[in-house]
């Protein structure tokens, strides 16, 4: 065991396409990162981008047992690069949100007693009752959506108690089709897990608490008061409650970690396991963000995301519990079509690499001389539509762009849809207003440089892309003083500040101002009807 004073705290994230993980010391410096990429380094679960699209085009899930040999792999990595495991105070973690993990009878046993002469992934081979987990993108719950609606008493009344309307990939209307699907497989399940609690599970050696604020993106907790709302339950399946566990603050220590990860990897026996969250609460840690900031974050999926003390769910985003501040909230805006698309595009403009989409970019200038787009590949969440829309500088639908037009115009559209719903949901941006971007995209300058624009305010950055592995890093220390006490702002105090990466044009607000309000017309007319 290292000496006092000389702790570390590890933050583990398991997104869409990849897992990281990430070790803090005392001062709050990163000192060891590394990562699993499932496509390149497990390519035998034959997943593209992380997940597996079925027949239906609408179900996307990814096999259960890919994260848990992910996992493995990114211990394995740890050790391999001499990480002093023992020096680990405290760890936590996130997870991609919504996704859900079923557990088999009898598994929680097997996480009791796992031996360390055996991997994970040999150990857990068996404990899963549904193999394909669902996961955020997965669309193919419309119907369970309208049942848990119209059980609440409309879809405002179900806004109210859990903080959105139904949405397909949230976790209630998963397990509602699960039920209604494989009704065998559900009665065989002994626990539901979101991904950030199963992973939990797995470093606990026991079941894991679902934590408040990863808790609200299921559309069955109550977001005020905290608890499970059996009206919400009772629509979704029997026998629910149990399934579930209860839900716990996000600060919560859970334990210690299991004896497997003692004695497989050097752990201290006296490591904390913090309650893990999702990879979108994590990240509003890992930026520290402030009442006033605005967040985006370009990853797989791209969200906006806003500190909120007084939440009024409304039918547009989200409202989810805080998750490092009790009795505060956060709003939530996600768009499905985010990296994904832009990796599209660059491909088919035939440029080779990031450079060459932003060359393309700044061969046009701001505004695209009047030319938009809508580019949804896949049914997009914010808002329901599908399918590319081009229209020239008259709103006359054209079949094509030009490739610089091209990417001018999915960057700058992506940006539009970020500030128009930032409105939608009340938010004005202001002078001081700070914009801190983060995500896989974000090491991008001229990206961000259209995001300023387009916000008409200045874009920061943190010092890593991996605000969501970081600020679990941070969680986990934060886990050990908050119970004496201590603010997470004031844990985490010492951490470096987020750093200007661009500034606006100064014709920034002439030029898209006006570009924001057609945008949101000409939305009108590729928006799916409902
Ligand atoms: P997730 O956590 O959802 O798995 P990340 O936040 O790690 O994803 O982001 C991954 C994405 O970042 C990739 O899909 C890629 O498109 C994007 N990305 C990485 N580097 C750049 C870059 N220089 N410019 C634009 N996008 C980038
Ligand atoms: C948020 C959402 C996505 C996932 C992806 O509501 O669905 O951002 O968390 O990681």
């Amino acid at each position: 065991m290292a000496a006092g004073g000389d702790w570390w705290y590890l933050g583990v994230d398991l997104s869409t396409q990849q897992v990281k993980g990430m070790v803090i010391d005392d001062n709050l410096n990163v000192i060891h990162e590394t990562n699993v990429k499932f496509d390149d380094d497990l390519p035998e679960f034959g997943t593209q981008n992380g997940v597996q699209v079925q027949s239906d085009k609408l179900t996307i899930t990814t096999p259960v047992l890919l994260w848990v040999k992910a996992l493995d792999l990114l211990l394995e990595r740890m050790k391999a690069a001499n990480l002093d495991f023992s020096k680990l105070k405290s760890l936590s973690g996130s997870g991609q949100q919504h996704g859900s993990v079923y557990w088999k009878e009898g598994a929680n046993q097997t996480l009791k007693n796992m031996t360390a002469d055996r991997s994970l992934h040999q150990i857990l081979e068996s404990s899963f009752s549904v193999k394909d987990s669902p996961v955020w993108m997965d669309s193919s719950t419309t119907e369970e959506c309208r049942q848990l609606e119209k059980c609440a008493g409309g879809p405002q009344k179900l806004a109210d108690i859990t903080g959105s309307r139904a949405y397909e990939r949230f976790t209630g209307n998963q397990i509602a089709k699960i039920n209604k699907k494989y009704p065998e497989e559900y009665k065989k399940t002994e626990r539901i897990s979101l991904v950030s609690s199963f992973v939990a599970s797995i470093f606990l050696g026991n079941y894991a608490a679902i934590d408040y604020s990863d808790g609200s993106g299921m559309n069955l907790m109550d977001i005020r008061a905290h608890e499970w709302s059996q009206q919400c339950l009772n629509a979704c399946a029997p026998g629910l409650k149990e399934k579930l566990g209860d839900p716990l603050p996000s600060h919560s220590i859970l334990g210690s970690i299991s004896p497997y990860f003692v004695k497989r990897f050097g752990f201290s026996s006296e490591c904390k396991v913090i309650a893990f969250t999702g990879d979108n609460p994590a990240s509003l840690a890992g930026m520290r963000l402030q009442q006033g900031d605005i967040a985006v974050s370009l990853g797989t999926s791209d969200t906006v995301f806003l500190w909120i003390e007084d939440p009024r769910p409304t039918l547009q985003g989200h409202i989810f519990c805080n998750p490092v501040k009790s009795n505060a909230y956060m709003a939530l805006i996600c768009f499905k079509n985010g990296s994904l698309t832009r990796e599209r595009i660059r491909d088919e403009s035939g440029s080779v690499s990031w450079d060459g989409f932003t060359k393309a970019m700044k061969a046009t200038s701001p505004g695209n001389d009047g030319n938009l787009g809508f580019y949804f590949d896949v049914m997009e969440i914010t808002p329901s539509a599908i399918g590319v829309h081009r229209f020239n500088g008259q709103n006359c639908k054209v079949s094509e762009f030009s490739k610089e037009i091209e990417v001018r115009a999915v960057v700058e559209s992506q940006a539009l849809a970020k500030r128009a719903y930032a409105e939608k949901l009340g938010y004005k941006v202001l002078k001081g207003t700070r914009v801190l971007a983060t995500g896989g995209a974000s090491t991008n300058l001229d990206i961000l440089q259209v995001l300023a624009d387009v916000f008409n305010a200045p874009v920061y950055t943190i010092d890593t892309a991996n605000s969501a592995c970081l600020g679990c890093a941070y969680r986990a220390k934060h886990g050990l003083e908050a119970v004496l006490g201590q603010s997470f702002a004031n844990s985490v105090k010492m951490a470096a500040s987020p750093k200007l990466a661009v500034n606006p044009i100064c014709e920034a607000d002439k030029i898209y101002c006006p570009i924001v309000a057609r945008y949101q017309e000409l939305e009108k007319l590729v928006r799916n009807r409902s």
